[in-house]
């Protein structure tokens, strides 16, 4: 008997223990879903209670861009309706335009250190070129333009020569009736002396908006000529140790038309007697221009030559003499007494 009360009350005991630890169990477990709800429920309204003032608003900010991202993509679409191709700029050449007052963070000189460049323009007249070189940020350098009634300038970061170590800061203004003069600024070796280097002439942009004036780290500069007239001449340019460097062997008429779309010509009012040439510019004989007829400028050295194009098509050598180095002479004569000129101011 003692024996089985002995066994029953280990059975009872038994049973009770796996009764309170099945309902331990099941207590647990439900308490260990709570708890993991309760964890999570907490750190959630934790989060979304911090999420108010901080994590959530950057989390939406950041997905609202994301969403916008594709509606800012459509433009992108929009430029192959344009009707002029877009300029090809390579990588390899730094090219940056500067806006008004605006600073631009860039190491024009590779020593590793962010330099800022500003093109300050006060009042649209007085304009000044200023650059705080990262080597030397307590002393930065300022070039103001020294000309009166600046109406125009521009200014542009360009890298002339990929293999000389350093940048160039290039600026073109217009002032008082007209003239025109182009500078560059340039990191000495030292890495704190800045140079600049002035040239008569004008950088006009090679694209349509008017936001790119140079090209595989060139840019061309315009400039006045007397010959035939006053006309606009242009060349190829490049920023040396030395400053403005041509690149072109001859500057390039600016060709002009009419409505028409006919090219506008420089009208004969005289015989007068060419030298032809072939497509390497060698001489193939005399041809005379006769009165009434027109010749188009194509390129001159500026100081003693010119080729024209003929109506014919063919192309011919005119030898120019300055006179009192700015009067041009044909033939010993002075321009005026064969060609139908027309003089600025
Ligand atoms: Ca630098
Ligand atoms: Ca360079």
């Amino acid at each position: 008997m003692k024996t089985r009360k002995i066994l029953a009350l280990i059975l009872a005991s038994l049973l009770i223990i796996g009764a309170v630890s099945v309902l331990a169990a099941c207590g647990s477990s439900s308490k260990d879903t709570n708890a993991d709800a309760a964890a999570q429920q907490p750190e959630n309204t934790q989060q979304t209670g911090d999420e108010t003032p901080q994590p959530t608003e950057p989390a939406q900010q950041t997905e609202v861009p994301e969403t916008e991202a594709p509606g800012t993509e459509a433009p992108e679409t929009e430029p192959p309706e344009t009707d002029y191709p877009e300029p090809v700029i390579p990588d390899d050449y730094y090219y940056q335009l500067l806006e008004k007052n605006v600073p631009v963070k860039c190491d024009i000189d590779f020593d590793g250190l962010e330099d800022e460049i500003t093109f300050v323009v006060e009042n649209d007249e007085v304009y000044t070129v200023r650059i705080v070189l990262g080597s030397d940020p307590g002393n930065p350098y300022t070039d103001t333009f020294p000309e009166e009634d600046v109406y125009y300038g521009i200014c542009f970061i360009n890298d002339s020569d990929r293999y000389d170590g350093r940048m160039e800061v290039i600026c073109s203004y217009e002032f008082s009736s007209d003239d025109v003069e182009a500078r560059a600024y340039r990191v000495n070796e030292d890495g704190r002396t800045i140079e600049c280097f002035a040239k008569y002439g004008y950088i006009e942009p090679i694209d349509d908006d008017g936001l790119i004036y140079a090209r595989d780290g060139q840019f061309y500069v315009y400039c006045r000529t007397e010959i035939f007239g006053t006309n606009s001449v242009y060349n190829l340019f490049q920023i040396t140790e030395d400053g403005f460097e041509e690149q072109g062997a001859a500057y390039y008429f600016n060709e002009y038309y009419d409505d028409d779309g006919t090219q506008i010509g420089v009208c004969a009012i005289s015989d007068f007697t060419v030298i032809l040439v072939d497509d390497n510019g060698d001489p193939q004989g005399e041809a005379t221009v006769r009165e009434g007829s027109d010749i188009y400028p194509v390129e001159t050295d500026l100081e003693s030559y010119a080729i024209v194009r003929l109506e014919d098509g063919s192309y011919a050598r005119i030898d120019i003499e300055l006179v009192d180095d700015w009067h041009p002479y044909i033939n010993g004569q002075p321009q005026e007494e064969l060609l139908s000129i027309i003089y600025a101011d």
